[in-house]
């Protein structure tokens, strides 16, 4: 039964891609000359020359994001209650704590839930630092955990949807396992919470009108509508929402949270690292175009392909830099920029070209400037470098073999360079 759902998440993904991949480009030869937009001047042409003047820069930055590309953020007043529903001492053979705790939001007269299922180890000194990111198929696709839960409001239901919905089921559990390394993380010391993406912003176009996105109001009028953050903004919003809850348990050490995203997650990892310096580290997993990866250089996916293909991943207005990416105020690097002073880490993977990981990689090395400032070291050289050869300081790359995936080794990775960052 398992199989049954996993073959058809494969035909789908496999057939959306053959569709994509007739319009990209993938020669480097093909590359417009372009020039990135200043990280170190202000939108009037000022230098920017000291940490303070970057503090204003950066609003600068954070608002172009905003209104041209993700959207903006829902700033609406949602009420939140946080209820632990489940908690084992004895989870993953004894070595984590299992909870799962319910974020009911209401807003606007309605209300919708998030499950946050969260493992402590059960060993390390508390509060723990923890890794957090949305997943793809529901909680209980993580690992093999019989106890996770699943609600059965959500069950998935691929003939009237497509995957794209935020409905979830029993069949597909533990499907996702390889991609979390439950186990590596806790051996590690560290926690690990996620949350269905679907539950926020279920991943099709009329997704708004379902789960928390359904709370927020759509602007009233067609400016406001057209800067209205989409599903990309109201997965990130959701992010910050379960660091509220950090906050409040006392076995989680809210300062050293890791925040980690792959691909579409990435994007959305990237933007809420962006908006919320509270999380402290964050971490980008071949999240490519509208992600890590630069727009200018217009290679594998570009902004026409991902407006046509994913209307309701970004804000209205930046339809209109379809091939037009030239006249973005910001590009990608800009995005990682904001990360400054955190640590970040930027992932490739070598077959990924859909993705561009030479553009992640000129992405991560741009960004560079801004750490620079703060004086710190990120990686030395535009170059791209060998695969299998983790890079860097502060900002941190990869590129390994193989595809569009979460492997052991890119977790191995993240674990090796969060431990530089958060041991004491
Ligand atoms: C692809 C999309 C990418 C990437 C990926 C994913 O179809 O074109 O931008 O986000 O999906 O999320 O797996």
């Amino acid at each position: 039964m398992k199989y049954y759902y996993l073959t058809l998440l494969l035909i789908f993904f496999s057939f959306e891609n053959y569709a994509q991949k007739e319009w990209a480009v993938y020669d480097e030869a093909l590359i417009p000359e372009y020039q990135l937009p200043a990280l170190m001047k202000t939108d009037k042409g000022k230098d920017v020359t000291t940490v303070k003047e970057w503090r204003q820069r950066r609003k600068e930055l954070l608002q172009h994001f905003a209104t041209e590309m993700y959207g903006i953020t829902p700033g609406e007043k949602v009420k939140v209650q946080f209820k632990t529903i489940e908690k084992s001492e004895q989870a993953l053979n004894g070595k984590a704590v299992r909870k799962q705790i319910l974020a009911t939001f209401s807003a606007n007269g309605r209300t919708a839930p998030m499950n946050i299922l969260i493992y402590l180890p059960k060993n390390a000194h508390k509060p723990v630092p923890l890794f957090v990111g949305l997943n793809f198929y529901g909680n209980q696709t993580i690992c093999d955990d019989p106890a996770i839960l699943t609600n059965e409001a959500y069950c998935l239901n691929v003939e009237e949807k497509g995957v794209y919905n935020n409905k979830s089921s029993e069949a597909i559990r533990g499907v996702q396992s390889e991609r979390w390394c439950v186990d590596s993380i806790i051996n590690a010391g560290y926690g690990l919470a996620t949350i269905y993406y679907g539950e926020l912003y279920p991943d099709y176009e009329e997704g708004r009108e379902a789960g928390v996105a359904s709370l927020f109001s759509t602007g009233k009028n067609e400016k406001e509508k057209n800067e209205q953050g989409q599903a990309i903004s109201i997965w990130s919003w959701g992010l910050s929402r379960a660091m509220d809850y950090f906050e409040t348990d006392e076995d989680i050490d809210e300062k050293k949270i890791i925040l980690m995203g792959h691909s579409r997650l990435g994007k959305a990892a990237l933007w809420a690292g962006a908006q919320d310096e509270r999380f402290a580290i964050i971490i980008s997993n071949d999240s490519g175009c509208g992600g890590a990866a630069l727009f200018r250089r217009k290679i594998g996916e570009t902004a026409r392909i991902i407006n046509a293909y994913f209307p309701h991943w970004f804000c209205g207005k930046f339809k209109q830099y379809n091939e037009r990416e030239e006249f973005l105020p910001v590009d990608q690097h800009a995005l990682i920029a904001l990360m400054a002073p955190r640590p970040v880490y930027v992932a490739s993977a070598e077959d990924d070209l859909w993705a561009d990981p030479k553009g992640e990689y000129l992405s991560a090395y741009h960004a560079g400037e801004v750490y620079g400032l703060y004086g710190l070291k990120a990686l030395g050289s535009s170059e791209m470098p060998p695969v299998n050869a983790p890079q860097g300081n502060y900002i941190g790359y990869h590129i390994r073999t193989g595809g569009h995936d979460v492997t052991p080794y890119d977790w191995s990775c993240y674990l090796t360079f969060v431990k530089r960052f958060l041991s004491e």
